[in-house]
């Protein structure tokens, strides 16, 4: 078989190229570069053999019928959106892959006895909207139509965007599948962390995803003249959001795996000669353990409103995304580490301090993952890197996973649906 990787690598190039940003890949929710690179995609599962289509939360879903028309689906996906400024394989090589694994068995003439569906959800990292997996929760049918009025930074809400884009937000909830249509849901992607580099592997089986609160926080003081306001007297919005930042960072190192970050924080009058009266930030907030993280989002919340009050200032928060964790299922995990195991690699567990959509298709389906070393761990940044070689490893993992499929059918019979 010809090597998969050189292919894969040059469509992530080309999407790579598609951006809001020159010089950098920038690719939000319903823009219209998500547009141009939903039809690069569709192209490209076309070609594969694949059936395509746009689902109404503008998912792009590839799909090959088994023998029967109709079967239950295998979903192999990731998500096309990206973070600002961000790498090229947070995503898009998940989506890449897997329409280079069904491209592998079309040309050999396999029929496998299930359908296969490659997805590439719309919507994974909550950049634009600050609400996260709204393409795998629509496909899940878990996401809230109320909230297609959330509005980005320029006031656009989703519901006008979706418009924008040429979809109907009355038509948003179409996007959801029902649980018998899925057999389970398999994720290929870049590790995001050092682990495998650290373990000289270029494949990981992952055993479960990390979950996750994020919060919006807004600290009120009162805005004043720097030169002519004593420090005493000072109700220093921002000097106060610097001691709630310091807060996370001291209670995050306290346990192992507990990571807290403020990614982005907002300083009004934003002037440098004002003492700011009004500060919003944002908290991202994760453990491996769920118990964990609510104790340490507790304790944050006790150690912020200690701080509000030493410096005179109100405190408002609001969770904006709160996901349990997902562990990954066993008699998936096991079908993965069977083929990792066959490609000649050792089967190395671990888990994902990244989310990702199987968080949101878990209520549909059994999930697992497959993740591929990147060099140093770099992710969300455009010196994210994997290389060729390893890629060919991920991609000949999950195309043997098919292929096992296929041979456990013929085996056993058709693939039940867990009950
Ligand atoms: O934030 C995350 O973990 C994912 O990259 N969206
Ligand atoms: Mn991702
Ligand atoms: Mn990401």
């Amino acid at each position: 078989m010809d090597a998969l990787a050189p292919r894969i690598q040059a469509r992530l190039d080309a999407l790579a190229a598609i951006s809001a940003d020159e010089g950098a890949i920038t690719r939000l929710y319903l823009t219209p570069e998500q547009a141009r690179a939903s039809a690069l995609v569709v192209g490209w599962m076309r070609e594969a053999g694949l059936t395509p289509r746009v689902d109404a939360a503008g998912n792009v879903i590839g799909r090959i019928e088994a023998v029967e028309p109709g079967a239950p689906a295998l979903v192999i996906g990731s998500h096309l959106d990206t973070v600002r400024d961000a790498g090229q394989y947070d995503g898009p090589l998940g989506v890449v892959t897997g329409i280079a694994c069904v491209e592998a068995l079309v040309r050999e003439g396999v029929r496998l006895p299930f359908a296969v569906e490659v997805v590439g959800f719309a919507d994974e990292e909550g950049t634009r909207f600050n609400a996260t997996l709204i393409g795998s929760r629509a496909f899940a049918g878990t996401f809230d139509p109320d909230k297609l009025d959330c509005p980005d930074g320029q006031g656009v809400t989703i519901a006008g965007a979706l418009r924008a884009a040429g979809l109907d937000p009355d038509r948003f909830h179409e996007a959801a599948r029902r649980a018998g249509e899925i057999l389970a849901y398999l994720e290929l992607h870049i590790e995001q962390g050092p682990g495998l580099e650290r373990a000289g592997l270029p494949v990981g089986l992952v055993t479960a995803i990390s979950g996750a609160t994020r919060l919006a926080v807004t600290l009120e003081g009162e805005a004043g003249h720097a030169g002519t306001v004593a420090m005493d007297g000072r109700r220093d919005a921002l000097a106060g959001a610097a001691a709630c930042i310091l807060a996370v960072e001291a209670r995050c190192r306290t346990d192992a795996g507990l990571v807290g970050t403020v990614g982005s924080l907002t300083a009004t009058p934003g002037a440098v000669n004002v003492i700011p009266g009004r500060v919003g930030f944002s908290l991202d907030l994760r453990a491996p353990d769920d118990g964990l993280r609510r104790a340490a989002l507790a304790d944050i919340g006790s150690a912020w409103e200690a701080i509000a009050a030493e410096r005179n200032l109100s405190l408002t928060k609001r969770i904006t995304h709160d996901a349990p964790c997902v562990p990954c299922d066993p008699a998936w995990m096991e079908r993965i580490a069977t083929a990792i195991a066959e490609e000649g690699y050792p089967v190395h567990p671990l888990p994902s301090g990244a989310g990702h959509d199987g968080m949101a298709v878990v209520a549909l389906a059994p999930v697992a993952m497959l993740f591929v070393r990147c060099r140093g761990g770099i992710s969300h940044n455009p010196a994210e890197f994997a290389s060729l070689e390893d890629i060919e490893a991920g991609a000949r993992v999950l195309l043997r996973v098919l292929r096992g499929l296929a041979a456990e059918h013929d085996a056993s019979g058709p693939l039940v649906l867990d009950p």
